[in-house]
């Protein structure tokens, strides 16, 4: 069965070359699988991964747009549907000047595993641009994101496709978005999530992903008679998921000491408090500055410049026992996932989209680390989603305490279903294996009942 898979990874190579996140993506998947294939020759008889790592449908389009100055930019907008066999699409919406089709393909892939861990009923898709919302006022920001919904909306809806957040798309994103798509279509319906509280929005949604990393580890930490108080833990990224992973880790009693963006990273010996935390979310999500202003602020923290010439992240390179990769895909490769074992960390809870290479991953597997993958660590984010979703539907809210508690039973639901997969074919503790067989058979079980389709 290896050979296989290894067949398809080539024809997947050969068929879309200049992807490289998405044949990773897929070969970490096809790795886990062989695994299911033995035991289910029916699976490849109805030729279900050759289905799945075909997208459904790639709408890419042209985003013309004019700046405050007047002038005249095109972006290229994308939407990835990748798989609607147990639910309509759902995936975010990425605005990033490193946004391509692979990117956006790897992350749709991602999406359909995930998105069937949560127990809930979603499909998998992903969009985006590669317009760069970084030093935009909000009045560009606003008109490109009407030019971008403004064909975006023929392709989405409430009972097709729906979509949220993801890097560069926040609350005013959201916002813009949404608003464009009711005066096209005159209609208001839950087409995305992440909408404000006043019109749509789910209490616990902008928490969501850090605090579902969080729950994870805590969950990952529980199988060890352990938890996360008194641990140390580097943060990665300083926007959405970054933000709420740190204050949940916070209420649990967690040091955190780092945080980053693109310009380089802070080292908070004394840790990240809650009012450092304030500053952090007035300094990100209302004043748009950089991590750097951070170290000016407070002097028991130190700042680094990224460095592109060094051939690993030094984030990564401090004493902690617990990683939350929150940025972006790759910034944890061979050098860095070294670095994190050799400084005694011993969980990774993948806030991030397959934020480890295959290289680093390998070494978290071999030193049977607690190693939670982006699609099941990170869910919590769509899960809430999907809770938006229900709400909406009925029209009706529920409380802060409600949806915190469903998160978080569904945390604890997709870490047992990982934790008992990967014991069940053989890999105790290989988490990875846990969700992509998990994620896999859901769908692949799906598309066998409905046909071929
Ligand atoms: P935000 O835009 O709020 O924050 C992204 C952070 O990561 C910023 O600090 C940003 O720095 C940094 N970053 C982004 N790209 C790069 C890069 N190429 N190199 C270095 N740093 C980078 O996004 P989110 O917090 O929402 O997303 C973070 C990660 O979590 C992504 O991988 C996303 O796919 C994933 N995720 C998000 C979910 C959500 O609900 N929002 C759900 C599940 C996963 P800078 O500002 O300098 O670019
Ligand atoms: O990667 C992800 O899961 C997200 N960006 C959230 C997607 C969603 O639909 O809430």
């Amino acid at each position: 069965m290896k050979n296989d898979t290894s067949d398809i990874l080539a024809k997947v190579k050969a068929k879309n070359p200049a992807e490289p996140e998405f044949h990773q993506a897929v070969q970490e998947v096809l790795e886990s699988l062989a695994l299911v294939l033995e035991r289910h020759p029916e699976y490849r008889a109805a030729k279900i991964l050759e289905r799945m790592i075909e997208p459904e449908r790639v709408i890419m389009f042209r985003v013309p747009w004019r700046d405050d100055q007047g002038n005249l930019h095109v972006n290229r907008g994308f939407r990835i549907q990748m798989n609607s066999a147990i639910g309509p699409f759902k995936g975010g919406l990425r605005f990033h000047p490193s946004v391509n089709l692979g990117i956006l393909k790897f992350l749709a892939f991602e999406q359909v595993f995930k998105n069937a861990l949560t127990t809930l009923p979603m499909g998998g898709a992903k969009g985006g641009s590669d317009f760069d919302p970084k030093g935009k006022s909000d009045m560009e920001v606003m008109r490109f994101c009407q030019a971008f919904m403004s064909e975006l909306f023929r392709h989405i809806g409430p009972n097709t496709d729906i979509p949220a957040g993801d890097i560069g798309v926040g609350a005013r994103e959201i916002g813009y978005l949404f608003g464009m798509y009711k005066r096209l279509r005159n209609e208001f319906t839950g087409v995305m999530t992440g909408k404000g509280l006043t019109w749509g929005g789910s209490v616990i949604r902008p928490e969501a992903t850090g605090y579902g990393a969080v729950y994870f580890a805590d969950e990952m930490l529980k199988t060890r008679n352990e938890n996360l108080k008194g641990k140390t833990c580097l943060v990665s990224g300083s926007g959405n998921v970054a933000q709420y992973t740190i204050d949940k880790l916070i209420e649990l009693g967690s040091r955190a000491v780092t945080l980053s963006d693109s310009a380089g990273y802070i080292y908070d010996e004394a840790g990240i408090t809650s009012e450092k935390l304030a500053f952090v979310m007035d300094l990100k999500n209302v004043r748009r500055g950089r991590i750097a202003e951070y170290a000016d602020k407070f002097k028991s923290a130190v700042y680094t410049p990224a460095d592109p010439a060094l051939d690993h992240n030094p984030l990564w390179d401090h004493k902690a026992q617990c990683a939350f990769p929150s940025a972006t895909q790759n910034e944890i490769n061979a050098q860095d996932a070294s670095n994190l074992l050799k400084n005694g960390v011993y969980v990774v809870s993948e806030g991030a989209n397959m934020p480890t290479t295959i290289e680093g991953v390998n070494q978290f597997l071999a030193a049977k680390i607690l190693y939670g993958p982006g699609k099941a660590a990170n869910a919590g984010g769509v899960a809430t989603s999907g809770l938006e979703m229900a709400q909406n539907s009925m029209r009706i809210s529920w409380t802060r305490e409600e949806v915190d508690t469903r998160l978080y039973n569904i945390m604890k639901t997709i870490h047992e279903v990982c934790y008992r997969t990967a014991e069940k074919y053989g890999t105790p503790g290989n988490y990875v294996n846990g969700a992509n067989i998990a994620g896999f058979l859901k769908v692949a079980n799906a598309m066998m009942d409905q046909g071929l389709v």
